[in-house]
């Protein structure tokens, strides 16, 4: 009889399509077997406990440079122990393209950065910002054969957006290397406007972040960034939608039989846009973009994720320290909701909340939670099936759950770099209790147990979405 490395014994066994009450078998940091009775050298017993597959956070940014005087809370020690106590195995960082630096250059600095720091596995999307002859022509197509499958182009921010030009040129690149694009939809010009006009009348506060971009200036840039992949015939994801405008352009898209896929996150089921109303600068604590809404449009995404509208869950983990004058409290943001950085630390949180949220309430299925945290995300960006899934050959990475566990959420169970959570005090029932990158255990009862630096970096495939046929004409 096989002695397994380790066994995982009498858990529920869930995936994207089904659950079966079986042991898992490890041999070598891969899943060998499914069965009973299997013998190993380590038996995790998981009896009355859920074994899923290691969330997957498709959509983080890490140690990226954000600007003067500006420095985001993690690096990839910090992000990557934070992932692996809430039951992620997998994240998804983006590099950011410096302007006039080759990108493979750029690259080579955030795998540096990486390197012998991450406790759980690590894959790079890349940002566009300067599409240049040079990177369209012969950057791009060379680093999506090396497993660079992925690009994020933004349509607002001043030292990041494209034009609709660009963003057409980027897009064909996507067409004919495979690659999936990701877009950042709000309207540039359209929150400069209400940005001005809102300064103009006094109104800095935090708050009037989410008033100087409302719901009609991410359904616009939406709807166009559909159409701009329609016309290129590309499939396109769209990230971080927040409300329910947007998402039903996105399923307008997808009853079209368009390739267009959706991404919904945290802070858009559990925030309104009343969070950033605190009391003085508080409501810095609480500035993303898009900005959190109201409760109708948590409903609008809870629907979106119900019914396949948004297939993957993301945290978009973009953490700044509060109570630093490099973070949210830097010496400008006083003066103006604009200088406050845009992003919120996510990463730990993000299983635990939907579990609970969605699992727990009644509001998602056991399967419909693993394929948004863990399959979709897989499938969607080239890691399926090594991840994403608890089958006969892929890496055993592994969150054991105790369904039951209730908890009052605190920043410091989650051991990332902020000073904060956004989402502090929420009640939370359901927590992972063991976690496994490749059959080795990363966490234990809320102790990180891992070895720095055994996280890896994985070059990817293309995504399934991305790669299947083109139109003709
Ligand atoms: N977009 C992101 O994807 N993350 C944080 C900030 C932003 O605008
Ligand atoms: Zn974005
Ligand atoms: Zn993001």
């Amino acid at each position: 009889m096989v002695e397994f490395d380790t066994v995982i014994a009498g858990g529920l066994v869930v995936t994207a399509g089904d659950q079966v009450r079986c042991d898992v078998g490890i041999l070598g940091g891969r899943i060998a077997a499914l069965g009973h009775g299997l013998s190993g050298k380590e038996i995790l017993d998981a009896s009355g406990k859920l074994v899923l597959p290691g969330g997957i956070d498709s959509h983080v940014h890490i140690a990226q440079p954000s600007g003067d005087g500006i420095v985001m809370a993690d690096d990839f020690e910090t992000g990557t122990r934070s992932a692996a106590l809430g039951g992620t195995t997998t994240i998804m960082p983006f590099c950011l393209q410096e302007r006039s630096v080759p990108m493979r250059e750029t690259l080579r600095a955030y795998h540096a950065k990486a390197e012998g720091e991450c406790y759980v596995d690590v894959s790079f999307h890349l940002i566009i910002n300067e599409p240049t002859e040079q990177l369209l022509g012969q950057d791009l197509p060379a680093l999506v054969e090396d497993g660079y499958t992925s690009f994020k182009v933004f349509m607002t921010y001043d030292d990041l957006k494209l034009n609709d030009r660009q963003i057409l040129d980027v897009m064909s690149v996507a067409r004919e290397t495979g690659a999936l694009v990701m877009v950042h939809a709000e309207n540039y010009d359209a929150i400069r406007y209400m940005t001005e006009q809102l300064e103009r009348a006094g109104h800095t506060a935090p708050r009037y972040h989410a008033t100087s971009r409302p719901t009609v200036v991410e359904r616009e840039a939406t709807h166009r960034a559909i159409s701009l992949a329609e016309l290129v015939d590309v499939p396109v994801m769209i990230v971080h939608v927040s409300n329910r405008e947007a998402m039903e352009q996105i399923r307008w898209a997808q009853q079209r039989g368009l390739r267009v896929l959706g991404e919904t996150c945290t802070q858009y089921l559990v925030l309104t846009e009343d969070d950033l109303d605190g009391l003085g600068m508080e409501g810095a604590k609480y500035v993303c973009s898009p900005p959190p809404r109201d409760k109708a449009s948590q409903e609008a995404c809870w629907e979106g994720l119900r019914t396949g509208v948004f297939s993957v869950f993301s945290s978009d983990h973009c953490p700044y320290r509060y109570a630093d004058e490099q973070g949210k409290l830097n010496p400008k943001a006083r003066s103006s909701f604009r200088w406050v950085p845009n992003g919120i630390p996510g990463i730990g949180a993000r299983l635990p909340i939907l579990f609970s949220e969605g699992v727990a309430k009644g509001r998602m299925s056991l399967e419909q939670f693993v394929a948004v945290t863990a399959a979709n995300p897989a499938k969607t960006y080239g890691l399926y099936p090594r991840k994403g899934t608890i089958a006969v050959g892929s890496d055993a990475d592994i969150a054991i759950w105790d369904p039951e566990r209730r908890l009052t959420l605190h920043h410091d169970m989650l051991q990332d770099g902020a000073d904060y959570t956004p989402y502090e005090g929420l009640e939370i029932v359901g927590w992972p209790t063991t976690t496994l990158v490749r059959g080795q255990k990363v966490m234990e009862e809320g102790k990180l147990v891992g070895r720095k630096g055994f996280g890896t970096y994985l070059a990817r495939d293309r995504s399934r979405f991305a790669a299947s046929s083109k139109r003709s004409d």
